[in-house]
């Protein structure tokens, strides 16, 4: 550190992050079978603009410009997610050729820049064949997604650097099968219970075959989010606890603990929920947390007891804090909580910082507040850094505005805007990012 610029170390890797539903587009070319998302947008309402990923960016058709892209701004690491319907279009069964070929397209185009390809398994969009068959609930569920799991490491591990197996388990097994917000739109408690044991089991399993098949370099995703009490009343204090317990503490205590928090068993139980296939998991597979783990960082919730409120709370907004257009409260600090939360359970755990972004929804290419956003968010990360906790990168959400599930595309995170021709355009963010990657430091 230097007239206050802090130098991030010469292998800190910085990069971004993509998902395949959100960019891809080519819903059904090339033999591709359709994903839950594919059925969920055709529900009226349940996208605001009422759009879909039919096309997106296009990325299928423009991956190799795309990857240029990437290559001009200097980015190290790039987190892309596998469509599982392209690779299996029934979700299990025989593989798709055209689907594994478009994979080793991106892998070799990214490979022949340097750049080091994270894959994620899953990014949200389960085959709808799967799902027709009970999908995440399924007893049958974690032999598909290791079969799924053994084509992909088949065909691709000697390409990819690290590979994740979900994004984000919390938002599949509650935005999925609780608040129906997001694909396949249930709510259902007993549901999302069953959906969180076989995301997790399926999880330490897959971990285990990497390690039988002596392949190093997988991990997962958690979303972290600083959730704190309005008051420091009892009600409110208790309301915000259980509210990070059922976000947070739910994964990290199985994933390092190997059970989970008594007070959010206590709180399903109270809801009359079935929490039995929870308790069923052996406590060593719970704990297969893999090599490493990216974390999801994004905003703070500040939280108060009311009632009437679903988990007897809701989410209040404080008077001189600074909200995002997407509604998320810009709240850098509870970066360094999270990370520090994980850092100190196994501070030997290699962490990438896997999404971090702002949704600012005016049209302007001179997009400061994004930028304002992200320089706070990696003097946080510099922070971190200096204290020795074992971060390995920072990969930003997201190359380019794209299909932001329910939000269609009023949702912006992205570097680059997208014309109506779908052109790309590069707003002031990137090449700020640009800048910040070739100087590797930050003034402080
Ligand atoms: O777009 C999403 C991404 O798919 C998962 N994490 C949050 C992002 C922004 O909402």
């Amino acid at each position: 550190m230097t007239n206050g610029t802090y130098q991030f170390p010469k292998d800190f890797l910085w990069g971004v992050s993509t998902s395949a539903y959100q960019i891809e587009g080519a819903y059904n070319e090339d033999g591709k079978g359709a994903s839950i998302w594919d059925q969920f947008v055709k529900i009226p309402g349940k996208i605001i603009d009422s759009t879909n990923g039919n096309i997106a960016c296009d990325h299928y058709h423009r991956y190799e410009s795309d990857i240029e892209l990437l290559h001009q701004l200097g980015i190290q690491i790039y987190r892309f997610s596998v469509a599982w319907s392209r690779i299996l279009p029934a979700g299990i069964g025989k593989p798709n050729q055209k689907g594994i070929d478009f994979y080793h397209r991106l892998l070799d185009n990214l490979l022949r820049y340097n750049i080091q390809p994270m894959l994620t398994m899953y990014h949200w969009d389960l085959p709808e064949a799967l799902f027709q068959k009970g999908g995440f609930t399924s007893p049958e569920y974690n032999d598909w997604f290791l079969e799924y799991a053994n084509t992909l490491i088949t065909a691709f591990s000697d390409k990819v650097n690290y590979i994740v197996t979900y994004n984000q388990p919390f938002s599949i097994a509650f935005g999925g099968y609780y608040n129906q917000k997001r694909a396949p739109g249930i709510c259902d408690l007993d549901l999302a219970i069953k959906a969180m044991a076989n995301l997790l089991s399926s999880h330490g399993k897959c971990v285990k075959m990497f390690k039988e098949l002596s392949r190093k370099n997988i991990g997962i995703i958690l979303n972290l989010m600083q959730i704190e009490s309005a008051s420091t009343s009892q009600p409110d204090y208790e309301s915000a606890r259980l509210q990070d317990g059922i976000i947070n503490r739910i994964f990290i205590d199985p994933l390092f603990k190997g059970s989970f928090p008594g007070d959010v068993l206590r709180y399903f139980t109270k809801q009359n929920a079935d929490i039995t296939p929870l308790l069923a998991i052996d406590p060593k597979e719970l704990m297969q947390k893999g090599d490493f783990m990216g974390i999801n960082y994004y905003t703070r919730r500040v939280i108060q007891n009311t009632a009437d409120q679903d988990w007897a709370a809701k989410e209040v907004h404080l008077e001189n804090a600074v909200y995002s257009d997407g509604g998320r409260e810009v709240y850098p600090e509870g970066l360094y909580n999270q990370i520090q939360r994980i850092s100190r359970l196994e501070p030997k755990l290699p962490l990438f910082i896997t999404e971090n972004g702002a949704d600012y929804r005016d049209d302007t290419l001179e997009d400061y507040q994004r930028i304002a956003y992200h320089q706070s968010h990696i003097k946080i990360i510099a922070r971190l850094c200096r204290e020795n906790v074992n971060l390995k990168g920072y990969l930003l959400w997201t190359l380019m505005d794209n299909f932001e599930w329910e939000n269609g595309y009023c949702g912006k995170y992205g570097l680059f805007s997208i014309a109506k021709n779908l052109d790309r355009v590069a707003k002031h963010s990137a090449k700020w990012y640009k800048k910040l990657i070739r100087e590797n430091s930050i003034e402080l």
